[in-house]
Parts: C-alpha cells; sequence; structure tokens
C-alpha cells in the first residue's frame, strides 16, 4: 500500500479522535501540524539523511508544531543564517554563540546530524575581517582573522557539527574563481600560480581543528552549468593535488521548475570523475528547492493549477529519481531542504512562492508523497 494511502488512513482516525475527545473546544494553532504523517526521515533511511534549514526560533518551544515537524521529519539539521560568520563574529574579541550552541544541543538531543553552514563567505561576513583601520587587511592579517574564526568555531562543536561548508560559492557565475575581497586581498599567497590560497588555508585549518568532521566546498549551479561544474572539478583537482584536505562537494541544489534531470546527470558526471583522484570523496545536497518562477523570469504570482503541479511533482521525482541513484551508488547521503515550509522559503521575495515540500500549514504536499514512494 502506498505511504499516502496509508497516512490516510491514519489521519482519519486522529481526526476523528480528536473531534471525540475536545468536542467544540477548537485550539487555534497557526500550523496544521499532523502527527498521523509519514516522515521523510524515515522514507529515505536506506538512501540518505533528509535535513533542512531552521531559525532557533523554530526550536525554541517543543510544543510548537514547527518544533514537532522538524524533529518527526528529519534527521540532519542546518541554521539558516545563524551560524554565518557574521552572527557569530561580529566583532574581532567577541563571538555570539547562543543560537548555534542550542541548535547543536537540541541536534545532539534528538538524534540528528547538525551541519555548519559556513565558515567563508563573500557574502554575511563581518566587515571588519577586511580592514586594518582605514585601510584593506593585508593577506597575512586577513588570513590570520580566518584561521582564528575557523579554528575557534570549529573546536569549539568539534565530535558535534559532523559536516562543515569550509568554504561556500567561491566559484563566480563566470566560472572562474569568485572576485571577492578575499581573493582580492590574499591572491596568490604562496606563489604557485593559482588562487585558491584562502580556500586551501581554510581547509587546513578546519582540518587541523577537528580531524573527523567532514569538510565541503558547497557552490550553486553546480547541477546545471556544465561550465561551473567543470570549473569547480579543475579547482578541487588542483586543489588535492596540493593534499588541501577537502572530503566533498556540496551541491547548494535551486532549481528550477522543469529543470531536466539530464543536465543534472550530466554535471554530477563531471564532479564524479574527482573520485579517480580521491575515492572517498562524496557529496551532499545541501539547499535543494524548486523554484516555482525560473530563475531571470519575469514574476507574475503563479497560479496552483493542476498543470501547474504536475510539472512542479514531476520536478522533484526526476530529481529524486536522480539523487537517489547516486545515494545507491554509495556517493550521497545527506538531501538537505533549504528551508522548513513554503511560508518562509527565502524564495518568497514578494511574489509567494512554493518551493518546498511542506506547505505552510506544515503539511506534507504531494509531492512530498510521489518522492516517498520512489523510496
Ligand atoms: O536563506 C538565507 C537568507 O535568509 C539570507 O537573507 C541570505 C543572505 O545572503 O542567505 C540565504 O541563504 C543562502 C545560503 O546561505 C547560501 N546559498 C544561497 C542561500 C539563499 O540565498
Amino acid at each position: 500500500m502506498k505511504i499516502r494511502t496509508l497516512s490516510k488512513i491514519a489521519a482519519f482516525i486522529t481526526a476523528a479522535s480528536l473531534i471525540m475527545t475536545s468536542c467544540g473546544s477548537k485550539q487555534e494553532s497557526q500550523y496544521a501540524y499532523e502527527d498521523s504523517a509519514p516522515s521523510l526521515a524515515e522514507a529515505f533511511k536506506d538512501h540518505f539523511r533528509v535535513g533542512a534549514a531552521i531559525n532557533s526560533w523554530d526550536i525554541s518551544d517543543p510544543n510548537s508544531n514547527q518544533y514537532k515537524t522538524i524533529v518527526k521529519q528529519f534527521n540532519t539539521l542546518v541554521m539558516e543564517n545563524e551560524s554565518k560568520p557574521d552572527h557569530l563574529h561580529p566583532a574581532e574579541d567577541r563571538y555570539d554563540f547562543d543560537a548555534f550552541d542550542k541548535f547543536v544541543d537540541f541536534c545532539v538531543e534528538h538524534d540528528i546530524t547538525p551541519r555548519g553552514h559556513c565558515l567563508v563567505w563573500h557574502s554575511q561576513v563581518p566587515g571588519w575581517m577586511f580592514k586594518d583601520g582605514n585601510k584593506d587587511a593585508s593577506a597575512e592579517l586577513l588570513l590570520e582573522r580566518m584561521k582564528e574564526h575557523i579554528t575557534t568555531v570549529v573546536t569549539r562543536y568539534k565530535g558535534k557539527v559532523k559536516s562543515w561548508d569550509v568554504c561556500n560559492e567561491v566559484i563566480g557565475d563566470d566560472g572562474q574563481l569568485r572576485f571577492s575581497d578575499w581573493s582580492r586581498i590574499v591572491g596568490d599567497y604562496d606563489g604557485d600560480g593559482d588562487k585558491y590560497d584562502f580556500i586551501e588555508e581554510a581547509f587546513r585549518a578546519a582540518r587541523e581543528a577537528d580531524p573527523d568532521a567532514r569538510l565541503m566546498i558547497n557552490d550553486y549551479s553546480i547541477e546545471s552549468s556544465t561550465d561551473k561544474a567543470i570549473r569547480m572539478y579543475n579547482a578541487v583537482k588542483q586543489m588535492l593535488s596540493e593534499d588541501v584536505p577537502i572530503d566533498g562537494i556540496g551541491f547548494q541544489m535551486h532549481i528550477g521548475k522543469g529543470q531536466s534531470p539530464e543536465g543534472l546527470k550530466e554535471c554530477f558526471d563531471i564532479l564524479k570523475r574527482l573520485r579517480d583522484i580521491k575515492p572517498d570523496l562524496v557529496f551532499e545536497v545541501t539547499e535543494l528547492d524548486v523554484n516555482c518562477y525560473g530563475w531571470g523570469q519575469e514574476k507574475k504570482d503563479v497560479e496552483l493549477t493542476d498543470e501547474f503541479l504536475e510539472e512542479f511533482n514531476k520536478t522533484y521525482t526526476d530529481t529524486y529519481k536522480v539523487l537517489l541513484e547516486l545515494a545507491d551508488e554509495g556517493i550521497l547521503d545527506s538531501v538537505i531542504m533549504w528551508g522548513l515550509h513554503d511560508g518562509v522559503s527565502w524564495l518568497n521575495d514578494g511574489h509567494q512562492n512554493y518551493p518546498m515540500l511542506i506547505d505552510k500549514d506544515l503539511k506534507l504536499k504531494e509531492a512530498a508523497y510521489e518522492v516517498m514512494d520512489l523510496a
């Protein structure tokens, strides 16, 4: 019997018993959490961990439906913003670990694998890092600060945070190394002809702080642009040849409705070839969502017509088929969605988006049942 049918029976029994016990005393709730719903984490447990990006307020109240949904649906989690450098390290002499400490404790308590996002990025990094008074910091000073940040953060969560996005989005949209304050100031520090030096030093500092943590290089569009996948391949190949401790590739996968599974496969195949150099290299899907508007397309509020939903669901099922194949090859072990539900996705920028597997009422969408049926 399909997961959906079983859960409908369970939902009916739960609803009937609620009507009998609460008799007219309707509880006002912002979210319609369903205790009887199936669990994504459970459905995929033989293939990969399933996760979401959340915020501290989602887990502040154990009686809230967000809290219960998170505990039930996911076995890996990441913070959407509160573990980024600007949040953790607002001033040179001040760290703010409060939210991330509570998040990691919550994960440990519920046997959920916490990820760390992210140690080095061109965005959401505090401005003081790049400054020395009114001038730019020197390469030495910036590297020293970067290493101090990485060492402090990774050491604090040693043995608990299992996977770190050490460097995020370092390849630019033109397929070259992204021009940023990091690449501009540090440049070709070791004089070997490439400008990967800040990346190399970041990975080495993270490895030293926690030898057992998985160290990832994370980026967007490396699952959709073969040019960008090739550039990532070349960058990682070069760094592996210099013994930079990169353990895996994080595919953000902010994908568009209708994105072809063939395109995904082509990009994964390019990056899979890194396994010829490092056989135990892993992939993680770190920020999955399906944008209803298509990148760069003019936005008119979408209508959730049958035709629209059919294509949306198909994008999810096509994608999950590819992900399940990768998992069964032993190369992918986590699929994390960027947000808890449709109502809080970063993609709601003035137009309502519906990119997740869970709707704004915390109900599993049709697409969720369809992907679970694949497993
Ligand atoms: O979802 C995050 C949003 O709340 C922040 O405003 C934004 C700021 O840059 O970052 C978003 O998360 C990004 C993630 O850290 C890296 N990949 C792209 C994500 C969406 O922008």
